[in-house]
Order: C-alpha cells, then structure tokens, then sequence
C-alpha cells in the first residue's frame, strides 16, 4: 500500500453574529430565576420544591475563564421565558443551518490552501450533534460546495476534530484521498441546557475547517506536516446526553433534562487533566520529542485552570508562566465550543511560528475522548 505525507493546508472559521457577554446571560438567568420562584412561591414555601439559586459573573469568570460567547440567535436564549434559540424551520429543499455554517468555513479553509471546492475528493463532517439522522451533513455540504468524492459524519463529542484529522490522514496516507475537507459545525446553543446555573455559562457556536491533502500535490503557501495522530477513548457518564431516536420508543419526555448536555465538571475537570497530559506526553515521546520541545500547545477550550494545569503537568511552572504563548487561550472570547475548540486556537495562534517548530493540538472530553495531533511548520 502506498504511504503519503499528509499536510495540513488551510483552515477556516464561521463566527456566528452575536455576542453574549457573561453579564447579559447572568441578567437574564437571574431573571428567569426570580419568574420560576414567583410562579412557585407557594410550593417553595410548603417544601415540596427547591428555590433555583441566582447565577454569578464573578463564579463563571473565577471557574471557567469564559468571558462571552457566540451564538447564532441571541434574542431566544436571552428571553427568560424561553432560554434557548429560535431557529426558522427550514425545507427540505433548503440548505440546513448545518451546513451553511459548515460550507462557510469550508469556503475560507479552501481559500487559504488556494484550492476549489472541486479539488476536494473527501468531506468529513465531525461535530458533537448532527442537526438531523440523516441524509449525512458531510452529504449536503459536499454538494453545496460542488466537492468530488465521497462524505460521511462522525461525532466523538469535543474530541471530534482530532478524530476527524486522524480519518483524514489515514484516507490521505493510503492513497484513498487526495484532499479532505474536515468541518466542525457546533451548534452547541441548541443543546445546552440554559436554564441550569452549573452549565448555562459553557457553550457558544461556531463552526471550524480544516483541509488535509497530499504533500507532494499540495499548492498552499503554508503547510503543517502532520507527524502523528495518536486517539484513545475511555467510557464515562460524566458528561451525557441521552437525546436519541429512541426516546419515543421509550415513552421518555423529549424536554427531560437528561435529553441535553449534563455533566460532572469537578469529577470531568480530576480525571480528564492526568489523562490528556500523559496521553500527549506518550504520544510525543512515541515520536522521539520531549514535551518541552513543542514550541505550542493548541489545546481542547473547556476551561482554563484545566489547561493551564495540563500544560504544567508536561512542562513543569517555570516553562508554564510563558501562558498564552505555549497554550493560547479562546475560551474567554468563544466559550466551550464543543470539536471546534483547539481547532479555533490553531487558526488563531499560528501565524508568528516559524519553520521547524512543532506543535500539538490536543482536544479531550465526552466519551472520554483525547486526541492528539502532532504538527511541523514546513
Ligand atoms: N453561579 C454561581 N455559583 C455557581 C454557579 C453559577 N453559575 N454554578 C455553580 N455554582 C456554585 C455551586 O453551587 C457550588 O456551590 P457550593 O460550593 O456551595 O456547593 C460552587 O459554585 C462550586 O461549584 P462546582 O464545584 O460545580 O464548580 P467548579 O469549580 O467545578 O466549576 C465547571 C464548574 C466550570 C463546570 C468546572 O468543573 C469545569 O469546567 N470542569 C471541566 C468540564 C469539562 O471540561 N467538560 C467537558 C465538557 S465538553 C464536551 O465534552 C463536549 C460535550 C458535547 C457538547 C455539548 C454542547 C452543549
């Protein structure tokens, strides 16, 4: 079987419209709070049901990092009696809100690799929520760019993206593909849960790409060599999501809480940490480098003490103070977005490196998933 080098050539990212800073979200919280407690005063009063607690800045700020957020529809998340976003139903015969923000970012990873949506022979749509069963989004998006060849989806949650990259290289390396679109559209306001105070600061949406192809056809005036993909998954219910085709079958409510994200932040935050540090620390060590030798680290965005404490874990606090030059941060400006994190810190924290430095981007979550990604400047 053949082997080729597979680059990375451009990427690409879709941001949505809007912006909710932590003091719009935790005003509107603290109001549906003060609704629901009014409406309940009476059962709140007997015993027979809890207060909901009001929400802080200081608290998301303190133990995210998050700042603000994007997301596609502000106005229905904000609305304290509804607190989740309002989408116009599309047709069938109409491009879905997947794909557009996919295909958008698509169109600026293309531009950057100075390729055309023909020159793509693969579309690999990784994300952790398909809008729809099926037909595939990688399906649509393939034909609303005009791209060859063959699409399919794949979810590993926030690992998605690494994942993806991994697929892309092996249909690279093979042979099998010449050019590999790999999008991540996370719509993750659509399934976040907005009106619980331990999770309604975490996400925001966007949409990230990332074109794989051949060296030795590749065309781009910037090109990362993809040394090693390294995956590893680990079964948790710490961080669920039991929304499925089979909750009518069950008899189970749609709206349950259950049917959206929920998770153990301090028991993910313990065991994820040593996990990602010594996966990335194995990894590299895999390829003959030492983790002090990467010039950056473009980790997964889901909080910055974990990050921060991933980074001090491989190369110790004296190398750590460096901060955002060894692991940039997005997640004050962008929040958790799901596959898209790391992805984003790559795109936006690239440009000052030089050739021959190396880098890892590095995503864990749900699953668990980790996945690592070992890059070089060329
Ligand atoms: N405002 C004020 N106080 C609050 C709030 C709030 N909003 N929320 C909780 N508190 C209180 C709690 O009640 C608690 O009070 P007390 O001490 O009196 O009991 C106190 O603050 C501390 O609460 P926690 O212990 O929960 O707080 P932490 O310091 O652990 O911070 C975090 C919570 C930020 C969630 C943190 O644990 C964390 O970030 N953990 C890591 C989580 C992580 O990485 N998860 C990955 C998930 S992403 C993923 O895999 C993709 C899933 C698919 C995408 C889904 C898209 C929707």
């Amino acid at each position: 079987m053949s082997v080729f080098q597979a680059v990375i050539t451009g990427t690409g990212l879709y941001q949505p419209p809007h912006v909710i800073t932590n003091a719009e979200l935790v005003e509107s919280f603290n109001r549906y709070v003060e609704l629901h407690n009014e409406a309940h005063a009476s059962a709140i009063a007997a015993g027979e049901m809890a207060a909901l607690t009001p929400s802080s800045v200081e608290f998301i700020e303190k133990a995210s990092g998050i700042k603000q957020r994007f997301v596609i529809d502000k106005e229905g998340v904000l609305d304290p009696t509804r607190m989740y976003p309002r989408f116009a139903k599309r047709g069938d015969d109409e491009l879905s809100l997947m794909a557009e923000i996919a295909v958008d970012a698509a169109r600026k990873a293309l531009a950057a690799a100075g390729r055309k949506p023909e020159d793509v022979d693969t579309v690999l749509c990784s994300a952790a929520n398909m809008q729809r069963a099926y037909p595939a989004m990688a399906v649509e998006i393939q034909q609303a760019l005009g791209a060859g060849g063959y699409g399919f989806d794949m979810n590993v949650a926030c690992s998605s993206a690494t994942f993806g990259i991994e697929q892309a290289v092996n249909a690279v390396r093979s042979g099998q593909s010449k050019c590999v679109l790999m999008v991540n559209p996370e719509i993750t306001s659509a399934h976040l849960e907005w009106k619980d105070r331990d999770c309604h600061f975490i996400f925001g949406d966007v949409c990230t790409a990332v074109l794989i192809e051949r060296a030795d056809t590749a065309v781009s005036t910037e090109q990362w060599a993809i040394e090693g993909t390294r995956l590893a998954t680990v079964f948790s219910n710490n961080i669920r999501n039991n929304f499925g085709f089979m909750n009518q079958a069950e008899d189970a409510d749609a709206q349950a809480r259950d049917k959206k994200f929920r998770q153990e932040g301090r028991k993910v935050f313990k065991e994820v940490v040593p996990m990602a540090a010594a996966h990335i620390e194995a990894h590299l060590q895999s390829l003959g480098h030492l983790p002090a030798g990467m010039r950056r680290f473009w980790l997964h965005q889901a909080n910055l003490g974990m990050n921060q404490l991933v980074i001090k874990k491989l190369i110790g606090q004296d190398l750590a103070e460096a901060g955002p030059d060894v692991a940039p941060l997005i997640l004050d400006r962008y929040a958790n977005t799901a596959s898209a994190g790391s992805i984003i810190a790559f795109h936006e924290h690239r440009a000052d490196l030089k050739t021959g430095d190396r880098g890892v981007i590095c995503s864990f979550g749900a699953g668990y998933s980790i996945g690592s990604v070992i890059v070089r400047k060329l």
